[in-house]
């Protein structure tokens, strides 16, 4: 499958100045940027069989972890917003547990394009393969961190976690593309009821080369190294 056959072209030509620079600034303003019936038809059954496939490799994990993805700091007590222990459940397949000649493969490396916490690449691209029946809503709030300066919001952090700040929801529904900036918008996926797995392909992008999930959140999401 060549990338014309994968992506909808005709509804979002990626490979239109005008049309990426629209992206750029509705992402710029909002935060976000949802692309519905990005992948074709096609492609999203060959990625949802070869997940269906893949999936006895899945390592999945009920696991707790603080909004920072760090390892707690004694410094500050356990119900610290530092420390403080969020519940994430989830299923997930690595990058080298996928088959070499996927169509998610090329559609990522393509020249062309959970509980709460903070991502630690610079910027997210999720592509859902298949929606669950209920729940599995992703929730977000921009800029809730500048982490390159080393800040951590603990205040702002607090408050979204008791519940006092008002959140931001993203619907999406198989072949949607979603971009957000998940190192600063503080986000989180809300449980999935009913019987349909939800499938969902991350696709982190740094803005540096060779950068790599620290050791706490690999062992965290996939525990392993
Ligand atoms: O499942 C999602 O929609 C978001 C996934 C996510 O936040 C992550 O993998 O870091
Ligand atoms: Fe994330």
């Amino acid at each position: 499958m060549q990338l014309p056959d994968i992506v909808n072209f005709n509804a979002h030509p990626i490979d239109d100045y005008v049309f990426t620079e629209q992206c750029k600034q509705h992402l710029n303003d909002s935060g976000s940027l949802v692309l519905k019936n990005f992948l074709s038809t096609a492609a999203i059954q060959l990625i949802v069989d070869e997940a269906l496939a893949e999936q006895h490799l899945a390592f999945y994990t009920n696991t707790q972890h603080n909004v920072y993805l760090k390892k707690s700091d004694p410094s500050y007590t356990d119900n610290h917003v530092r420390n403080r222990l969020i519940t994430s459940s989830k299923g997930c397949i690595t990058d080298d547990q996928i088959p070499k000649h996927s169509v998610l493969k090329q559609l990522y490396n393509s020249a062309l394009e959970l509980g709460w916490h903070f991502d630690e690449s610079s910027f997210a691209i999720t592509l859902l393969l298949q929606a669950p029946e209920a729940g599995g809503q992703f929730e977000y709030i921009e800029d809730m961190r500048d982490a390159d300066a080393g800040d951590m919001n603990f205040s702002g952090v607090t408050k979204v976690l008791d519940g006092h700040v008002d959140i931001k929801t993203l619907s999406a529904t198989a072949g949607t593309l979603t971009l957000f900036r998940g190192r600063n918008a503080m986000h989180r996926v809300t449980p999935v009821t009913g019987n349909t797995t939800r499938i969902l392909a991350v696709l982190a992008y740094n803005s540096a080369a060779n950068v790599a999930l620290s050791e706490a959140a690999r062992m965290t999401f996939y525990g392993r190294t």
